[in-house]
Parts: C-alpha cells; sequence; structure tokens
C-alpha cells in the first residue's frame, strides 16, 4: 500500500467518481475538490449546499432535525412540540447528548420529554390543527410553561396545517405564554441547514428583545452557536467565569428562555459554529447593534486566541490580566498531556467528515497532536463555511435556499445601541475583525482533499485509497468504517467522551484519541465482505 504522502489527491479524486454515470461524476467533481493553496491565498471553489443526487447515501439530516433538534433542542424550559407522526417525536428525543443543568428541582427541564401530536391517518386526511391545539392545551394544563415552540414535521407542510395560526389563537387563550410555531418540515431545503435559518428567524423575531433587563455583571457576552454536546458549553462557562466573563446566554446549550429574551442587552455576540447561528448574529448586529465576531474554543490554543480577543475588544486592562492568568494557569495541565499524548500520536493521519463546523474545529486538536488531516469536509455548509464569509456575495441562491425567509431587519428606535465608541473602533484598528469567518480551506495544508456532503460509497473509496489512522464522522458511519480497522470517533456526539471545548476538552481529547490509536486491536479486524460479501449486484437483481 502507498503512503499517504505518495497519493496524488488527483487520483483519489478521479477514484472518488470513477462509479458514477457521467452526469452525476460531473456535479459531484464539482464539490470534490483539491486544496491546492495554503494560507491567505484565494482558496478553490467548492459546490455546497446543494440537492444531494437521489440515490447516493448522503449523510445529510432534514430541515426538521436542524431546527427543533440542533438550535432549539438544548434549550430546557421552552416546551418543544413535535407535530407530527410519533417516529419524527421519538428519533428527535435524547439523541444528541446536548446536557443541560437545571438550577434546582423546581426549575423547568423539558427536555427528557418527547412530546408529539402523533398525527395518525386521521388528522392526514381532516387536518391536524385540532389536535395540535389539544396538545398545547395538555401541555399547558401538566407543566405550566411560559413558552411552547412548535416543530413542524413534513406532513404538516403537504396537508396545509397552519401551526402559526395555531400558536396564535393559543396565545391569545393563554396570555402570558408565548407560542411560536416553525416551519422547518423536513424537507424543506436541501438539509437540516435550513431548519437552522427557521430556527433563527423565529428565535428572533419572537424570543429576542422581549425582557429588557440585563444580567448583572462586568462583560456581558452571547456565545452564539454553542450547543454543549458531551459538556463542552460547561467548560466554556468555567472558563469565561474564572477570566470574569459574564456570559449572558448561549445560543443554545444549558439555556434557559429567559436568556434569550434578553440577549439583545449584552455587549457582544460571540461566534462558535458559524454555519447554524451566523444569521441571528446578522440579525441582532442590525436591530440591536451588539458586534459579532468567530471564536473557536475547539483547541487549547484556539481558545487562548478566542479569549484574548474577548478581551482585546473591550480593551480592559482588568479582564487582559485575567485572561492571561487563566491561560497560563490552565495551559500547564494541556501542554503535559499533549506532549505525552502526541509523543505516540504525531505524523498519524486524520479524515474528518462532520455537519457544518466541526469538520474545522477539530483540526486544530489534531494539529496540536502533530496529527495531519488528510481529508475533510461538511455534510451541509455553504460555499462561506468552505472558502471564507468573503464569497458570500457571489453565492447563487437557489429556488430551495430562497424558500426560506430572509428577514427584512431594521434597527430597533428604542433599543439600537452602538457598542463601540470611535475611539474604541481607532484603538481595535483594522487587523481586528468582526463578522469574520476564514473558512476551512485556507486553515488546510496544500493538496489534502475537501469534500461537500460525502455518501458512503466515497467514504469506503477513501478508507481504501488513504487507510487513514482515524476517521471522524457519526453514527450512521461509524460501524462501517470499524469493519474496515480503522477507529471512528464521532465528533457529533462524541460517543460517550467529553467534553471536547476549552482547556479540560482539549486534554480529554488528546487521552481519548491517543488511546484509539494506540490499541491493537484495528489490526485484528478484518471486514466481513472481504471473505462472504452477503449481497452482490448479481444476487440482487437475479
Ligand atoms: Fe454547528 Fe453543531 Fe456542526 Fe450543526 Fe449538527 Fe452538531 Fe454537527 Mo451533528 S450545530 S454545524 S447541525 S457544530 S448536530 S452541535 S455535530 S452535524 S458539525
Amino acid at each position: 500500500m502507498k503512503k499517504t504522502a505518495e497519493i496524488k489527491p488527483e487520483d483519489a479524486a478521479k477514484e472518488l467518481i470513477e462509479a458514477y454515470p457521467v452526469k452525476v461524476g460531473r456535479k459531484r467533481a464539482k464539490q470534490i475538490i483539491i486544496n491546492e493553496v495554503g494560507l491567505e491565498e484565494q482558496v478553490p471553489e467548492v459546490m455546497a449546499n446543494v440537492r444531494t443526487i437521489p440515490g447516493i447515501i448522503t449523510m445529510r439530516g432534514c430541515s426538521y432535525a436542524g431546527c427543533k433538534g440542533v438550535v432549539l433542542g438544548p434549550t430546557r424550559d421552552i416546551l418543544q412540540i413535535t407535530h407530527g407522526p410519533i417516529g419524527c417525536g421519538f428519533y428527535s428525543w435524547l439523541t444528541r447528548r446536548n446536557q443541560t443543568r437545571p438550577a434546582g428541582m423546581k426549575d423547568p427541564n423539558y427536555m427528557p420529554y418527547a412530546m408529539s401530536t402523533d398525527m395518525q391517518e386521521e388528522q392526514i386526511i381532516f387536518g391536524g390543527e385540532k389536535k395540535l391545539k389539544k396538545a398545547i392545551e395538555e401541555a399547558i394544563d401538566i407543566f405550566h410553561p411560559k413558552a411552547i415552540g412548535i416543530f413542524s414535521t413534513c406532513p404538516v407542510g403537504l396537508i396545509g396545517d397552519d401551526v402559526h395560526a395555531v400558536a396564535r389563537d393559543m396565545e391569545e387563550k393563554h396570555p402570558g405564554i408565548n407560542i411560536f410555531g416553525f416551519s422547518c418540515e423536513g424537507y424543506k431545503g436541501v438539509s437540516q441547514s435550513a431548519g437552522h435559518h427557521v430556527a433563527n428567524n423565529k428565535v428572533f423575531t419572537d424570543v429576542v428583545g422581549l425582557i429588557d433587563t440585563p444580567k448583572q455583571g462586568k462583560y456581558k457576552v452571547n456565545i452564539l452557536g454553542e450547543y454543549n454536546i458531551g459538556g463542552d458549553a460547561f467548560e466554556i462557562e468555567r472558563i469565561f467565569e474564572k477570566a470574569g466573563i459574564t456570559l449572558h446566554s448561549t445560543f443554545s446549550g444549558n439555556s434557559v428562555y429567559e436568556e434569550f429574551a434578553s440577549a439583545h442587552t449584552a455587549d457582544l455576540n460571540v461566534v462558535m459554529c458559524h454555519r447554524s447561528i451566523n444569521y441571528l448574529a446578522e440579525m441582532m448586529e442590525k436591530k440591536y447593534g451588539i458586534p459579532w465576531f468567530k471564536v473557536n474554543f475547539v483547541g487549547a490554543e484556539a481558545t487562548a486566541k478566542s479569549l484574548r480577543k474577548i478581551a482585546e475588544y473591550y480593551g480592559d486592562k482588568e479582564l487582559k490580566d485575567n485572561v492571561e492568568k487563566v491561560i497560563e494557569e490552565e495551559l500547564g495541565e494541556v501542554e503535559a498531556a499533549r506532549k505525552d499524548a502526541a509523543s505516540r500520536c504525531a505524523g498519524k493521519t486524520a479524515i474528518l467528515f462532520v455537519g457544518g463546523s466541526r469538520a474545522h474545529h477539530y483540526q486544530e486538536l489534531f494539529r496540536e497532536l502533530g496529527m495531519k488531516t488528510i481529508a475533510a469536509g461538511y455534510e451541509f455548509a455553504h460555499r462561506d463555511d468552505y472558502e471564507g464569509r468573503k464569497v458570500i456575495p457571489s453565492i447563487r441562491v437557489d429556488a430551495d435556499s430562497r424558500n426560506i425567509e430572509e428577514l427584512k431587519v431594521t434597527q430597533d428606535p428604542e433599543r439600537y445601541r452602538d457598542r463601540l465608541t470611535e475611539e474604541d473602533r481607532k484603538r481595535l484598528g483594522d487587523e481586528f475583525k468582526f463578522k469574520n469567518y476564514e473558512g476551512m480551506m485556507p486553515d488546510m495544508d496544500k493538496n489534502t482533499l475537501v469534500i461537500d456532503d460525502l455518501n458512503h460509497h466515497e467514504m469506503e473509496v477513501l478508507i481504501e485509497k488513504y487507510r487513514p489512522d482515524i476517521f471522524c464522522a457519526g453514527v450512521k458511519e461509524k460501524y462501517v468504517v470499524q469493519k474496515y480497522g480503522i477507529p471512528l470517533k464521532q465528533l457529533h456526539s462524541y460517543d460517550y467522551g467529553g467534553p471536547y471545548a476549552g482547556f479540560k476538552g482539549a486534554v480529554n481529547f488528546y487521552h481519548d484519541i491517543d488511546e484509539m490509536l494506540s490499541t491493537k486491536v484495528w489490526s485484528l479486524v478484518k471486514a466481513p465482505w472481504d471473505d462472504s460479501p452477503q449481497l452482490t449486484a448479481r444476487y440482487a437483481c437475479e
């Protein structure tokens, strides 16, 4: 077998599409890119956020998953009702490992429940609004929530139930309870990315801005796009507290309704997952004047850099000193763990395919271990997540994206407040980037492969060609990859591990990866299909 360095990426790119009919291959070729240039230079264009070709087994999810599961799911006290057949509710129930920490026994936490209207044939034929109203009544009777979100599944759009009208009616009947619906039918858009946008819009119009009381404390920051998978947000909370930064709200890991409703009173929005929440950052800036910039708390160096940027934004000596102290204190343990793990991991290779931002963020941690990412891609990100936000004006808006409402946002006459004075702007200068995301590609080495919307067939080609030391993806990929004798780390759920964000998270990650790479068990695995393929095309056709 060839060593990774000897494999020509153009050969791999060709092999990936070899089995396809010509037209399919032509389309896929635009989503399979060789990262030709390094940092600061122009990166090649990648086709992204387009429909998956029918017949291809994609790794993507649906719009409902992006809205209900991803953006709103980690909020514990917005009662969430899935309007649809029970399967959609059941399969979106506690599968994402987003954790939460209620303040006490009396603090409402609806996350352990799966609430669904359990739509049946009768509702499909005669409409489901009545049953939805009944479900809302029942939920109010039992739980007395302050807010209820209704999430539409595919049949809701097909039969024309108006969840927004139901929400309005029920709100009138129950003043004081904020009830809002999401048109996040699974088929909207080409992936879960559309659901993120739907969720951002509704949270912005119906929740943010309702409570004008700010949180007490200095340096009030909202973190956007951190969902507390495996306890990541807990670790970031710990670091913020230690540094003296007031975390106003997290959208939406370990969050509560009131924090969303008063988020417009904060000084700054920092964006962790650009893909899922850049819309909200943009809209909050326009309406309330809150500036935003991109941060990354995955990787010890990246965490330190992000903290320094927050301190730089405020320009306050006390905060800067605090941040430096925290970094110094934390990096000692991190460095020792890194060195130890790197002594065994350095030089090994990783391939990463995750949703819309982790395939980029986790390259940091592998780099810290001295490992090389040879191929990476997102399931559903857009061109800006690959190439950087500078390409946004040139992104072609197709019918699928046009399906999702683009809100017209204007300045709030009372609440808009410029957070930065002229002096601040001068102090920060042009090098201090706001509204920034450079994307994944400029950060990757030359001649690495960047693949959008990878599918199972291509995953197998990649494995056979590169035999990476570790493959990072999700549960749908995990067992196939392991049967090839290659360890797979789930970067959606972290398997059973985490947190991986922040300083303590980095230590956990080094340890877990080291363990996975060091075990000899993988060399003993023999793919079952090598000896006895259960199903071949010949059998299937006979
Ligand atoms: Fe953002 Fe996420 Fe991701 Fe995402 Fe997701 Fe996720 Fe993800 Mo799974 S919000 S884009 S829709 S970082 S659930 S916490 S891991 S695909 S890379």
